[in-house]
């Protein structure tokens, strides 16, 4: 359900369930959970790259899926899909961002309801031409989840947030573009390639530094100016004490291509 390969320091990720649109299982979320566990443990993974197969990203959580799928049997009781989130959605969205490397969303296809949010919360977002985001959830009487609350009115600023929110309209790739939601559209045919690359790119820098401009920045949406420079000030400082650092400022004085380490 999730395709792994491995491309130098590059960990690609694929959500395989092109039949059903890459709509998340139970099953599913368990094994890409497993497999962003694994790239934390990997010391020669630099950048993971998350994709779909076929024509979709993901059309968000399977509505068939008996995890989540109101029982039509007389006298069943309802199920609390507020502890599916907590089980399964959650852990992955803290987890894609916090892990120790930048990840690069290639939104092939369309990416609905959680599909979309947990696309968004990745560091850099490319889209296809072709692809398109919906906030599927007001179509089915829920509110946005797997961030969607917090990442869409950053993102695009309230006003445009609650509109693609309540409405629940489709927005493709270069709307999304303008709005600030993502950062890149590419022709269709290229998106891999050009993601690939980006992420080879991303594999082949500071990685320790990557991962703390995200934490900076992700603390600094909770912070006054002063405090945030603060808070830059005590990551800049344990920065200045690690490898990278050395090895960044020697290259450059040396004028040859730095060797990054640090994880
Ligand atoms: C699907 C799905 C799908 C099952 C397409 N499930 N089969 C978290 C936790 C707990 C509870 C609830 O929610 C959440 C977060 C969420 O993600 S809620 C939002 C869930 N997602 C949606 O509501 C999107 C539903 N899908 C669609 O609106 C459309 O399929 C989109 C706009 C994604 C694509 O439209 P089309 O390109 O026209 O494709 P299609 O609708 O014909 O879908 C193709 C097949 O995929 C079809 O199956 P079939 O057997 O007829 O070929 C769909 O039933 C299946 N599929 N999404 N979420």
């Amino acid at each position: 359900l999730i395709q792994s390969e491995q491309h130098g320091a590059v960990r690609l990720l694929r959500l395989n369930r092109p039949e059903a649109l890459n709509a998340f299982t139970a099953a599913m979320l368990g094994q890409l959970r497993q497999a962003l566990e694994a790239v934390a443990e990997d010391a020669q993974t630099r950048c993971v790259l998350i994709t779909g197969a076929g024509r979709a990203f993901s059309a968000g959580q399977d509505l068939a899926d008996p995890h989540v799928a109101p029982s039509r049997e007389p006298g069943a009781a309802p199920k609390d899909i507020g502890h599916v989130l907590e089980h399964y959605y959650i852990p992955l969205a803290l987890r894609l961002r916090s892990l120790p490397v930048p990840v690069v969303a290639a939104v092939n296809g369309v990416a609905a309801g959680a599909g979309a949010n947990l696309a968004l919360g990745c560091d850099v977002v490319l889209a296809a031409e072709g692809a398109s985001f919906i906030q599927a959830f007001s179509r089915i009487g829920l509110i946005p989840d797997c961030g969607g609350t917090w990442l869409l009115p950053r993102l695009v600023g309230r006003a445009r947030a609650l509109e693609l929110t309540l409405l629940g309209d489709k927005v493709k790739a270069p709307e999304a573009l303008q709005l600030g939601m993502i950062a890149r559209v590419v022709p269709d045919s290229a998106l891999l390639d050009t993601a690939l690359a980006l992420a080879q790119r991303l594999a082949g820098m500071p990685t320790r530094a990557m991962a703390e401009t995200r934490r900076a920045m992700d603390d600094a949406m909770k912070l006054d100016y002063e405090p945030a420079l603060r808070r830059e000030a005590a990551l800049q400082s344990q920065l200045g004490f690690a490898h990278d650092f050395l090895e960044g400022t020697a290259a450059f004085l040396e004028k040859r291509t730095p060797q990054f380490k640090d994880r």
